[in-house]
């Protein structure tokens, strides 16, 4: 089995063909601002419908549903920390986010996954270290065989984007642990 490609991008994740999109949820699943809203206004009332049989989400798990008017066929909705400074369990329960959806992705059969930078707008989770987390916990991932090929981080700024691949450049030759 091949690794996984991983790679960043600057772009409105809702307009990408990738198996399952992401979403920077909150635990309600019932929808909100930023990257949320956007996923649940792209989908389009379907989504929401699906999201309240769910019955909400603890920080740091994910579910999955359709994707509906997305080109995405599926969207993993995962809940990530609100920063209160780096001590309250911030980077555990962040990269508890990237790894569940990551094995929901797994467990679907799924080949290619696109994330948001979860946590770092309306919650506040410092880009640089939040970028470290997932990069890390993704690359820690995709070194099990499983069905996902590549994933994609969807960065929404260039600032978050430089960020992310120079992050990403450090491992170029380096292999995952
Ligand atoms: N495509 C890609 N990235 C985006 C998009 C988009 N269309 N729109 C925003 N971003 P945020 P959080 C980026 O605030 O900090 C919601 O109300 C954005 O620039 O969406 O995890 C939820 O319901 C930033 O880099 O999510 C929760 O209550 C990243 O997505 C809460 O916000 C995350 O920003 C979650 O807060």
């Amino acid at each position: 089995m091949t690794r996984a490609i991983l790679r960043a991008i600057q772009d409105d994740i809702t307009t990408l063909s990738v198996d399952a999109i992401v979403n920077a949820a909150n635990s309600t699943l019932l929808g909100g601002g930023g990257v949320d809203g956007a996923i649940h206004r792209a989908a389009g009332p379907d989504l929401l419908r699906e999201c309240r049989k769910l019955n909400g989400c603890e920080p740091g798990d994910a579910r999955i549903t359709g994707g509906y008017r997305l080109p995405a066929r599926r969207v993993i909705h995962a809940v990530g920390p609100v920063w209160h400074g780096g001590g309250k369990g911030e980077p555990a329960i962040l990269a508890s986010c990237y790894r569940k959806s990551m094995a929901l992705a797994a467990v679907e059969n799924l080949r290619s996954i696109a994330f948001p930078c979860i946590s770092t707008g309306v919650c506040g989770y410092p880009v640089e270290l939040a970028a470290q987390v997932a990069i890390d916990t993704v690359r820690a991932a995709i070194a099990k065989p499983s069905s996902i090929g590549e994933v994609v981080f969807c960065c929404f700024s260039p600032f978050d984007l430089a960020i992310y691949e120079a992050r990403l450049a450090r491992f170029k030759s380096v292999p995952p642990p």
